[in-house]
């Protein structure tokens, strides 16, 4: 019944900070093979690629200008073959990023569409009429500003959900939807085992674009209650299940904001009718703004009681009928030992980023492990505007600080220090010397200046370090049943405690309990415990038992 995916790890890379071989300051395909036998060390399964295709890189490789070659600066055709080919003999399997809610403005297709009303291709993209001497309707991008851009060559505008050069490609035209099955099947052939899919549930947009709600401080309306889970979407990942993923051995995530527990269960349903599972955003959203125009701009903590609490709805509702990805980090998150952990000190750092990582490899679901969290690398904490590099901070900046004076420079320089998406693409750390290893030139994307310290040769030379005890946790992953089967339980009692996180995982002949500490205060707790509980992991060397210290960890097997 269970399925290889139900219990395995995935490991993502994101290509050009990972590992550069040519010394250009831009992580490659090479790069990345190099260091297979790391991600095999550790134990992952799967290895997820972020965008390695031809893209002109406004938004990282996800505005894709041709599905089947490789972006120059990663390598070429051959590099990626070789990738895949060691990757196999190694035992590990390849997913790729599939961003197909929009392509590039440079893909063939949309410098086609552009050029008149009756290209044959101008249904692949939305196009629509101006009103009102402005634009069809008054959503706003993700990335700020509207969402529709004027092109006078045809005297209409075409919606982009994200950067002006990311336009969205129009799945009502049965020819788009067959040429995206058309490019996954050629990849498949290739031999790649699955597919990331980015955004994937806006690919159906609503019938007559209707204006969305507008909150009085935001310039533009957001349109992903609108975008989000539209009418179509179910029916559109069923046709692509019945031509592409169930012809095959293929693992499926559907990245999907905004995408609640009803929902999930059609997304990722244990039926296999669409995908996989969902990689849903929710946990993500805990420390949000209260004001919805500043969004995830804050500076503010999760609570305990409201990161159970959200944990703990996923555990339930999915159980037994979909499937959910477990994560705490990507190429678009903060670092989360700097953000549920605690980075001040290095005691700390180590102690809050094992506890964080029993907290979620506990779970049921497949976890993902972002490249460095391993290591416990922390956020960059970069103090100007001009050390970051991601289009969605520095468009945030300029509209929530010079168009809008929502804020002032210090207090967003503050939330952009905390929150933006540059703290996950520094460098991977490999060692003390010259950028860390990752390069002898000049990096892309600034260093963490904490490299000295945190990096993977001092992880592998110190048996307590975080990486083995991912390792730990992922070897137990893999021969536990009851944490990928068990069911999930809090402890009577933990709903309110706002310090301590404590639930079980049960089948029939083994419980596992988990207690963990999110603060850095010592703590009591009495807990039953049968008197063959024996500790399966901790963060500390022993057990006190009812007292319980600071981040720390604990799991009884019994
Ligand atoms: O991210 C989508 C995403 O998480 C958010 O942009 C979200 O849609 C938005 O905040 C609304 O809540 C994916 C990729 O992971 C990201 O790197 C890309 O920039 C983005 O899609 C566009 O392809
Ligand atoms: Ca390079």
């Amino acid at each position: 019944m269970e399925k290889w995916w139900q219990n395995a790890v995935i490991y993502q890379v994101y290509p050009a900070s990972f590992q550069d071989s040519n010394n250009d300051g831009i992580g490659d395909l090479k790069g990345i093979t190099q260091r297979l036998d790391y991600i095999k060390k550790l134990g992952a399964d799967v290895l997820w690629l972020s965008p390695i295709y031809q893209s002109p890189q406004v938004d990282n490789g996800y505005d894709i200008s041709d599905y089947r070659a490789i972006n120059p600066d990663f390598g070429n055709m051959n590099d990626f073959d070789a990738l895949l080919a060691k990757a196999h003999k190694l035992g590990l399997k390849i997913m790729m990023d599939l961003v197909v809610n929009h392509t590039s403005n440079e893909h063939k297709w949309f410098q086609e569409s552009r050029k008149g009303k009756d290209n044959p291709y101008r249904d692949y993209y939305i196009w629509r009429d101006g009103k009102n001497g402005g634009a069809p309707n008054n959503w706003g991008s993700f990335f700020t500003g509207p969402a529709w851009q004027y092109d006078s060559e045809t005297d209409q505008y075409y919606l982009h959900l994200f950067a002006p050069e990311q336009p969205d490609l129009n799945w009502e035209n049965p020819n788009v939807r067959h040429s995206v099955y058309d490019m996954m099947n050629w990849w498949a052939d290739k031999g790649v085992d699955g597919f990331r899919m980015d955004v994937i549930n806006y690919i159906s947009k609503p019938e007559n674009l209707p204006d969305a709600k507008k909150d009085p401080n935001e310039m533009y309306a957001n349109p992903e209650p609108l975008v989000a889970n539209g009418h179509r979407v179910h029916e559109f990942l069923r046709e692509m299940n019945q031509a592409v993923l169930s012809k095959r051995q293929l693992i499926s995530v559907g990245e999907t904001p905004s995408v609640t527990t009803e929902e999930a269960k059609k997304y990722a349903n244990l039926d296999n009718s669409e995908l996989n599972m969902v990689f849903q955003f929710e946990h993500m959203g805990l420390d949000g703004n209260s004001d919805p125009a500043l969004g995830r701009w804050a500076d503010r903590k999760a609570s305990l009681k409201d990161l159970r609490a959200n944990l703990t709805k996923w555990q339930k509702a999915l159980a037994g009928k979909a499937w959910n990805s477990l994560y705490w980090n990507n190429h678009d998150q903060p670092r989360v030992v700097s953000r549920f952990g605690d980075d001040k000190s290095e005691k700390n750092r180590v102690l809050s980023a094992k506890m964080l990582a029993t907290m979620l490899h506990m779970q049921q679901g497949t976890p993902y492990i972002y490249e460095g969290e391993e290591i416990g690398m922390t956020n960059a904490y970069f103090p100007n505007l001009n050390d970051y590099v991601d289009i969605d901070s520095i468009n945030s900046y300029h509209q929530i600080v010079d168009q809008q004076h929502l804020v002032d420079d210090k207090t967003m320089m503050k939330y952009i220090e905390m929150h933006s998406r540059d703290n996950a693409r520094t460098p991977m750390q490999w060692d003390s010397t010259q950028n860390a290893g990752f390069s002898k030139h000049q990096p892309w994307e600034k260093m963490n200046p904490n490299f000295e310290k945190i990096n993977v040769q001092q992880a592998l030379d110190d048996p307590n370090s975080i990486f083995y005890y991912y390792q730990k946790l992922i070897e137990f992953r893999h021969t536990l049943p009851v944490i990928t089967n068990g069911t999930y339980e809090l402890v009577p009692g933990n709903e309110d405690d706002e310090q301590i996180y404590a639930f079980t995982r049960t089948n029939s002949d083994t419980t596992l309990l988990i207690i963990l500490n999110y603060t850095d205060n010592t703590l009591s707790r009495d807990y039953d415990l049968p008197s063959d509980a024996k500790i399966l992991i901790s963060n500390y060397p022993d057990d006190q038992g009812n007292t319980i210290r600071p981040y720390e960890a604990k799991v009884y097997q019994y």
